[in-house]
């Protein structure tokens, strides 16, 4: 299109340690004095024994350019997990700092790409064709765990097959969780001289629950996305106020933390953004929160206003302490009766399923429409994870605030409409933040390989004043959690702190905001012109939230 033509054009802002009269310049990195650990450290530095005595879980700053850069390494890098924009940068950010002297592959798609084998070289004349495109349709992408010993030595067989030096891993928590598993298991003993395979991961997911205080205030596409959802979800706010008769009960995607719906909702300013962290602190449940929503509909109702626009995070139902047990229950229940659920009819499972739940949670199970049981029975990914953007929560909040207006006997007119937005803003050409960033993560990660490194994961500090490269250990972030019915090592979520001063800001200004049309619309992310770069950077509000 003319857009993608214009777009591949635009020049590409880089951290000063990488600038150079050419191409950009490999850097070397230096211990910090920052160690990085969680309460689970001393079980990780048993399982990651390798990887955590050669970092000593030690952050790494770019410290300038590289006097030995290493010279014919092969290198692969794959997506994984769910597409973020920018994706296609890292890309490119790799394949320059990598330069002649050096090969970069393309895994397609995603883990199960490297399961397989499947790697092509990319081109100079690639890079040039995706660059700043949103998307990952270069590569694709999937969501496989490597887990299993058969997995492990599939990858090893692609390592000797492509004789590969390094690899990296694009992608968010649970990938960089792969990315940390990996390293560890390529650490030594791969290549014919007993040395290993490299791998470096690169902090990716729309969801922005990848955070680590100033090392990492945000990941890659959040600031994209949120500017996506922002505009279209300002559309529907004007639209509300000129056609005065629906109720939209809006979605929005990030699978855990309300990240996205916080900062959508500070953007847009709509009757109501639910946040789910505040919900689960305040020990809400599912009607409590219908009945919220009812109060709020009969309050602009008394005012003649009959329309309004509620915001809901997708992984709200993980958040309400009823649900929440319930899934945690359900989770283990499916995890050990996985041969049996299999076995059976599916009208024939939600009884099945309900015999084994606690009364509270069998109670609970038993109350819900048909539409959501499906989903909570509904297979999980292969990290563990309930896949909340096939749960229709909107709708679910339609009928519970539908039922909670007819008991307060509320005689107001309620249209409703609903909506998800989730694909349609993982995928759009990044906005200039995404681009410059994700190009840096790039140069970060190609420099990190050839500088030797491997078990961490690239980042970008002191994002709104030039930038610094700096790499965190991976084993330094694992915790042990629970997933399918055992305890796993993962990267936590970072999830929205009720008491930071986004969430505070957002506190102070909602009931203004709900009980009269107070809306914003922030319109389409700007790529050119003088509000191009007027626009903040997510990021900015984002830390506020987290700091
Ligand atoms: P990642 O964490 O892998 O980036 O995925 C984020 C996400 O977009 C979530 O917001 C959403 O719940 C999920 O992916 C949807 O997954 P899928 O693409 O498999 O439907």
């Amino acid at each position: 299109s003319i857009f993608e033509q214009a777009v591949r054009q635009l020049p590409l802002p880089v951290c000063s340690v990488f600038e150079s009269s050419t191409q950009p310049t490999a850097i070397q990195f230096k211990d910090t004095a920052q160690t990085l650990g969680t309460k689970d450290s001393a079980k990780v530095a048993e399982s990651f024994p390798n990887t955590v005595k050669a970092s000593g879980n030690k952050v790494l700053e770019g410290v300038g350019a590289n006097p030995k850069v290493a010279q014919g390494k092969r290198v692969a890098v794959l997506f994984s997990g769910g597409p973020a924009s920018g994706g296609h940068n890292v890309v490119c950010g790799i394949k320059r700092v990598l330069g002649n002297g050096n090969t970069l592959f393309g895994v397609k798609p995603g883990p199960k790409g490297l399961l397989k084998g499947n790697l092509f070289e990319i081109t100079d004349a690639d890079v040039n064709n995706i660059i700043n495109t949103g998307g990952f349709d270069f590569l694709g992408t999937d969501r496989t765990k490597i887990k299993t010993p058969e997995q492990f030595a599939q990858v090893k067989e692609t390592c000797i097959k492509h004789n590969l030096d390094a690899i990296v891993v694009i992608g968010g928590d649970d990938s960089n969780t792969n990315a940390a598993v990996l390293a560890e298991y390529l650490y030594t003993g791969i290549k014919p001289d007993g040395s290993g395979v490299q791998v470096i991961g690169v902090p990716k997911t729309i969801d922005g629950d990848l955070q680590i205080g100033d090392l990492l205030p945000i990941s890659f596409g959040f600031d994209t996305a949120t500017k996506i959802y922002a505009e279209m979800v300002g559309n529907i706010l004007q639209d509300t106020r000129s056609s005065l008769k629906y109720w939209h009960f809006i979605k929005l995607m990030g699978r855990s933390a309300s990240h996205v719906t916080l900062e959508v909702g500070l953007q847009t300013q709509p009757a109501i953004t639910l946040i789910s962290e505040e919900i689960a602190e305040k020990k809400q449940s599912l009607s409590s929160i219908a009945n919220d929503i009812a109060q709020a509909v009969v309050k602009r109702a008394a005012k003649g206003i009959h329309h309004g626009v509620v915001v809901i995070p997708e992984g709200v139902v993980e958040f309400i302490p009823e649900m929440g047990a319930l899934i945690a229950e359900l989770n283990d229940v499916l995890a050990q009766q996985a041969a049996a659920f299999e076995k059976l009819e599916k009208a024939e499972r939600p009884a099945f399923v309900a015999e084994l739940l606690s009364a509270d949670s069998a109670a609970l199970f038993t109350s819900l429409p048909g539409y959501i049981v499906d989903m909570l029975l509904a297979e999980r990914d292969s990290h563990g994870n309930l896949q909340v953007s096939l749960i229709p929560t909107e709708q679910l909040l339609i009928d519970m605030t539908k039922r909670a207006l007819k008991a307060m006997d509320a005689k107001v007119p309620f249209a409703t409409m609903n909506h998800f937005f989730g694909y349609e803003g993982r995928c759009g050409a990044p906005t200039l933040f995404d681009a410059a960033y994700t190009y840096n993560l790039g140069l970060t990660a190609g420099s990190l390989i050839l500088d030797g490194r491997t078990g961490y994961m690239a980042t970008i500090t002191a994002l709104t004043s030039g930038g610094v490269p700096k790499a965190i250990p991976l084993p330094g972030l694992l915790n042990i959690e629970r997933r399918h019915g055992h305890d796993e090592f993962v990267i936590e979520k970072a999830l929205v702190k009720t008491g930071a001063p986004a969430m505070q800001y957002f506190v102070a200004h909602r009931a203004t905001w709900s009980e009269d049309d107070c809306f914003a619309s922030p319109g389409p992310r700007q790529i050119w012109g003088p509000t191009a770069l007027q626009q903040p950077i997510t990021v900015a509000l984002n830390s506020g939230a987290d700091s």
